[in-house]
């Protein structure tokens, strides 16, 4: 198989290189192996993209470290760094309509999100963290008697990346930017769904004048190109975004191999609606927490809280909105929900509508697997809402991750305080109220990384992201990546004290 292709995705014809990327260049994965990627809104296969296994992460990594070391990289302008991320937003702003054809492909996303979110973010990705690469400073003391001190903030080293299949594009940008910005080298890994928008980055990557070896892309899955990485000793950092099962074994290969630091996205949610909420906007912003990529993001709002004196009203008006979707090819403008991303995620999703059934939940609308409007073939499910939920049911428990909601009534404050604090996971929630006192009193009381108040799912590159309890470790986003990405030395100058 060559490593250019040709590749249909909706109306364009695109170029895609499909090998590993590694120092600037396009090489045959060592096994030679190959994968198919399917269209989710058809199941049928698009392209074969080359398969990278562990042999391959050795390259890659051996690479990102010869460049690492390199004292051309290390001592580049961190101006110049800036100036090549700013460069590779321009080269993604005059490719959007590619981008957002292939992440439609790739993912089953609908034309209007891709163009209005997931481009426009990772572009805007990038030009943030251009806007960080030479404002990386330590701090000096001179606090210490008979002592100056200063701190400086270096690169980590290689960081092997991780990416998941709901946002391959902007999980490619928060992965790559603050990294790049910081001085790093980087091994990232597509998920095995969803390599396309990231093979393409790389050809922009080159024109954009990224140093040979600073961004190397490994296409290939999991259980071993993800584990390579993992389990690397000359990997320093990895950063990973998926499911919480995935995130204990990297963990677990980190502590295992070299200590490599290690920072986690994973999943939970939920949303509250207070009596005095505006309940029109709410149903619109609790609409979009779970129409938002189908469900399949980490702070889908799958779990509604709705106070009892408004409950009735809420659930007859937000069924109406769910009805309204109207389900199928992700390439048909007038389509509002696409297909779920592929079919191992169908099944699980369809598993959990089973479990909601069986653990004794009314399905109140959907509930089912079903053809697209137009007859296609494809991993689409009707919008289900259950109703009748407990605490104790898998769907109120574990993630969905689909277009799923569990809505529930609440009396007080209090007890929707208790509910939504009972779960392993610590992601995000929304709180829906006039009343700002409440809003402060009860997003201080939410055990969550983001919360929303008066809306939802709305995450901006410029705020910090990340999990408590079991939803990770860390932050991405925000002046608070940096930190991931350097190590902070301190350097002591003897002033004239004595030795003890
Ligand atoms: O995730 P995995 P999957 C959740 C969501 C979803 C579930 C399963 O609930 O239904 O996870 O999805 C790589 N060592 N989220 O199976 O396995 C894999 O190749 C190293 C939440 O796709 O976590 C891919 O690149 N890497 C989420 C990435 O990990 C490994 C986003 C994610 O895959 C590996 C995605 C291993 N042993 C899923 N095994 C979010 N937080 O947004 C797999 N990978």
């Amino acid at each position: 198989m060559p490593s250019q292709q040709s590749i249909k995705a909706g109306d364009r014809t695109i170029k895609l290189n499909t090998w590993q990327f590694i120092g600037n260049e396009w090489k045959e994965a060592v096994g030679k192996s190959t994968f198919g990627i399917e269209n989710p809104s058809t199941g049928e296969e698009v392209i074969q993209v080359s398969e990278g296994k562990a042999e391959d992460v050795d390259i890659a990594v051996k690479t990102a470290r010869k460049t690492f070391k390199d004292p051309a990289y290390k001592e580049m302008n961190p101006t110049d760094r800036s100036a090549i991320l700013q460069k590779l937003a321009d080269l993604m702003q005059e490719n959007f309509d590619d981008l957002v054809a292939l992440e439609m492909l790739d993912t089953g996303k609908t034309h209007k999100q891709c163009s209005n979110l997931d481009v426009p973010a990772s572009i805007g990705t990038l030009r943030y963290y251009a806007g960080w690469a030479d404002k990386v400073l330590g701090l000096s003391s001179f606090n210490i008697p008979k002592t100056f001190a200063y701190t400086k903030r270096e690169p980590v080293g290689v960081c092997g990346q991780i990416i998941p299949w709901n946002f391959p594009l902007l999980m490619f940008t928060w992965k790559i930017a603050p990294a790049f910005a910081c001085g790093n080298t980087v091994v990232i890994k597509s998920a095995e769904a969803t390599p396309l928008s990231a093979l393409y980055m790389c050809d922009l990557i080159v024109k954009a004048g990224f140093p040979a070896g600073s961004i190397n892309l490994i296409t290939g899955y999991g259980k071993n190109a993800g584990a390579a990485i993992a389990s690397h000793m000359d990997v320093n950092k990895v950063a990973f975004t998926g499911s919480t099962v995935t995130g204990r074994s990297i963990l677990k290969a980190a502590a295992s191999s070299n200590l490599k630091k290690v920072t986690l996205e994973l999943g939970g949610k939920r949303n509250i609606i207070f009596p005095d909420a505006d309940l029109k906007k709410a149903i619109e912003w609790s609409i979009w927490g779970i129409n938002m990529n189908f469900g399949q993001t980490c702070h889908a709002g799958t779990r509604i809280y709705v106070h009892e004196d408004v409950y009735d009203e809420f659930l007859e008006l937000y069924t109406a909105r769910m009805k309204k979707m109207v389900v199928g090819d992700n390439f048909d403008k007038n389509n509002t929900q696409g297909p779920q991303n592929s079919k191992m995620q169908y099944e699980k999703i369809l598993g959990y509508i089973d479990s909601g059934k069986s653990d004794g939940a009314t399905v109140h609308l959907g509930g089912n697997a079903i053809k697209g409007k137009d007859g296609s073939k494809g991993y689409f499910i009707e919008p289900t809402i259950f109703t009748n939920v407990t605490a104790n049911m898998k769907i109120m428990r574990e993630e969905i991750f689909g277009p799923v909601v569990a809505i529930a009534k609440f009396k007080t404050e209090e007890e929707v305080i208790e509910m939504a604090n009972d779960t392993t996971y610590g992601l995000a929630a929304g709180v829906h109220t006039k009343d700002y006192e409440r809003a402060i009193r009860v997003t201080s009381a939410l055990e969550a990384g983001t919360t929303w108040v008066n809306m939802y799912n709305f995450v901006h590159w410029s705020i910090p992201f990340g999990g408590y309890k079991e939803s990770g470790i860390g932050r991405e986003c925000g002046e608070a990546a940096l930190e991931n990405y350097t190590e902070v030395k301190a350097v002591y100058f003897n002033m004239g004290m004595r030795a003890p």
